[in-house]
């Protein structure tokens, strides 16, 4: 069967940026592709590539993976489970780790941003990490891999390293390809729209976190920024701000950038900006209903066994035929 497989780390708030670039995106997808079967696991390894609390990570493995399913993902075609719990994930990092070259993890924009945002103690895991994430992708033979704009170097390197051991070994691995939203794939902070919005940002009002109350919403929306001008037009080079908004409004209503002007031609921005607000509200808060029937259910822990289960059977052959291939171990009599 042929497979989809995506990561969330569990760290920071879950925003929209997140939501709409990557979970709405597992949702539509597991529609379209209801013949492939969807791994989607809470990337905890990852979480510890910049220092954590372990308190605090815990509490946010059960609360990211209460979220993914709060937001719609149905069950049949999916396992969804904790990165940490397959032991095969960092097993294959490591083996993917001999066929990375320096050069290429030096040039990674994201560890060079977030190695600037720290001081000292940089962890060697954060330089490495793309290799983990090649593992947690190939483990599983994936076809695609449902990401964000921010991720296509990383999976441009996991098809790299893939096809460099193919070359080198034989057909091992599926070279994967990515799933880019065409809308939502970057949604933009709202305090400062030429960045991207983060769930690490130190500014709370850059950003809705899918748990935030209701008046929250309406009130970052609000006080998102825009220009001076009052035409309700997208237009990402000179008005980033308000196009932005289009974004998240389009990638929730599937709307037309036309039907949206239109709707407009006679208002300004304070009634986009209210409207806006309204559907924001009526997407996010049936989710967080979800969510808090779900968090202290025992249906969550089941999922989750469930997911494992069939995760770490898969993940471990793969581990066992990768060790033979590279001559790992010694050599054992097939079983059968
Ligand atoms: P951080 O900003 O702290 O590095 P993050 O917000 O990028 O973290 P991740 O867990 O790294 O969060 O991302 C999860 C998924 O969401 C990835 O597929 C990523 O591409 C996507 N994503 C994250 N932020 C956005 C955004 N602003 N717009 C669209 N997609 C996003
Ligand atoms: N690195 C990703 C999260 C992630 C991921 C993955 C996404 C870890 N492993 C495998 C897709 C496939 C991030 O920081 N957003």
């Amino acid at each position: 069967m042929k497979t989809i497989v995506s990561g969330i780390q569990p760290t920071g708030s879950l925003n929209i940026g997140t939501y709409l670039g990557s979970i709405k995106n597992f949702v539509k997808l597991q529609q379209k592709y209801s013949d492939h079967h969807f791994y989607l696991f809470i990337a905890d390894l990852h979480a510890m590539t910049t220092p954590i609390d372990a308190k605090k990570l815990r509490k946010k493995i059960k609360e990211l993976a209460a979220l993914y399913l709060a937001c719609g993902l149905e069950r049949d075609n999916l396992s969804l489970f904790i990165q940490s719990e397959i032991p095969a994930h960092s097993q294959m990092g490591y083996l993917l780790q001999c066929f990375t070259y320096m050069g290429e993890l030096e040039r990674m924009t994201q560890y060079k941003d977030k190695a600037q945002k720290q001081s000292e103690g940089i962890r060697s895991s954060l330089f490495t990490y793309p290799a983990l994430m090649a593992g947690d992708i190939l483990l599983y033979d994936a076809e695609y891999v449902p990401v964000g704009d921010d991720q296509k170097q990383h999976l441009e390197l996991t098809r790299n390293i893939a096809e460099r051991i193919n070359q080198r070994y034989g057909e091992v691995f599926k070279v994967p390809k990515p799933l880019i939203p065409k809308i939502g794939a970057r949604i933009m902070s709202l305090t400062d729209p030429m960045r991207k919005m983060s769930k690490s940002d130190e500014n709370v009002k850059s950003r809705i976190n899918l748990l935030d109350e209701e008046n929250i919403i309406r009130k970052r929306i609000k006080s998102a920024v825009t220009d001076s001008d009052q035409t309700v037009r997208y237009d990402k080079q000179n008005k980033p701000g308000l196009s932005n908004l289009f974004d998240i409004r389009i990638a929730i209503t599937d709307e037309s950038v036309k039907e949206i002007e239109d709707a407009y031609a006679d208002k300004g921005y304070k009634d986009f900006k209210e409207d806006l607000g309204e559907i924001v509200v009526n997407e996010l808060l049936p989710i967080q209903k979800r969510y808090r029937e779900l968090l202290d259910s025992g249906e969550l822990d089941q999922i989750l066994d469930e997911g494992k289960q069939r995760a770490e059977k898969i993940a471990a052959e793969k581990i066992d035929s990768l060790n033979r291939i590279l001559g790992l171990g010694r050599k054992r009599k097939q079983k059968g």
